[in-house]
């Protein structure tokens, strides 16, 4: 290294911080907002999120902030290889950062019931590194349970420093960056000043079809079900300036594939023009999305279909 790139890279500061907390407690919202596009795909339903997904913020020209969204944690059902994966790699997520934020849903009459274990399991590593806790969803309850609720959270573990925010309504969220970016190593950006995520477009075309489909689908179908691309490819209509992408939904079931297509093709048709729509905003160009469903019953058992 020159000096020159010394000097440059002794003021530079880049950390990882892992969003943590139950499912739907908002992380992916978050992590969305904060950093100002859809990185991670957002549902009311649980367990949306499967991977963990970077979401890359510079603030200023020096510091970078690497959250790591992570899927729900919860006590995995027995023998469910999909929910051990998931909530193995958000607890990864958790132990490999520099920092961590729990987000808790401060709306619930149980928020606190609904973290004891996720605390309790932090607790083995405190002092590892600072935990910081949002109560997010603050916009829908009020102020004074909201200062109780902070107050329980804080005599279960000696957070760094409690947040009150609404990730969906993007209040609070200014404050809460300052003081993260604060926390953060000095040490040179690891990514470059342009990069919001980690995820390749054709994985985030196949996450944008599966938020379509949870938000078309009955409740407990969606957690049967995985998108994959299988091909992209510029169109062969010159000067178009499209792009063709086909996308194969694989679902455990043979009794589901009915279900995701709908009568007359009515529900998958929905969902790809929900899917299409949201792909041309993201690229800013026209796209032909096909989808197709196959059975395959064995695809929770392989993780390389987990996202
Ligand atoms: N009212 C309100 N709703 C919110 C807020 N933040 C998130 N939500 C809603 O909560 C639901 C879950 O949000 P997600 O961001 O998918 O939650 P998550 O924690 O990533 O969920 P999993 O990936 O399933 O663990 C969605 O319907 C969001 O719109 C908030 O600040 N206020
Ligand atoms: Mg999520």
């Amino acid at each position: 290294m020159t000096d020159d790139a010394q000097t440059r890279h002794g003021q530079e500061r880049c950390g990882f911080i892992a969003v943590i907390g139950a499912p739907n407690a908002g992380k992916s919202t978050l992590v969305n907002a904060l950093i100002g596009a859809k990185v991670s795909i957002v549902t009311p339903k649980v367990q949306t999120t499967r991977n963990r997904v970077l979401g890359i913020m510079m603030r200023g020209a020096a510091s970078q902030i690497v959250f790591v969204d992570t899927p729900g944690l919860f006590t995995p059902r027995g023998g469910h290889a999909l929910e051990k994966t998931m909530v193995e790699a958000a607890w990864q997520g958790a132990d490999d950062a520099d920092c961590v934020l729990l987000i808790a849903d401060a709306s619930r009459r149980d928020a606190l019931e609904h973290n004891r274990e996720i605390i309790q399991r932090l607790s083995e590593t405190a002092g590892r590194r600072p935990v910081f806790l949002a109560l997010n969803k603050i916009d829908k309850i009020p102020r004074e349970t909201l200062l109780k609720t902070a107050q329980k959270f804080n005599e279960l573990y000696p957070f760094a420093q409690t947040f009150m925010i609404s990730a969906l309504k993007e209040d609070g969220l200014e404050p809460m960056a300052a003081a993260l970016e604060a926390t953060l190593p000095e040490g040179p950006l690891l990514f470059p000043e342009d990069q919001i995520s980690d995820m390749p477009m054709r994985m985030l075309a196949a996450e944008i079809t599966r938020e379509k489909l949870f938000l078309n689908l009955h409740k407990e179908l969606p957690y049967g079900i995985a998108v994959v691309t299988e091909s992209w490819e510029e169109s062969t209509d010159a000067g178009t300036g499209a792009v063709a992408i086909r996308q194969m939904i694989l679902t455990s079931r043979d009794a589901h594939k009915p279900m995701i297509l709908g009568k007359g093709g009515a529900r998958i048709k929905a969902v790809g023009i929900a899917a299409r729509k949201e792909l041309e905003d993201i690229l800013g160009r026209r796209v032909n999305l096909r989808l197709f469903v196959k059975v395959e019953e064995k695809w929770q058992h392989d993780p390389a279909r987990y996202i």
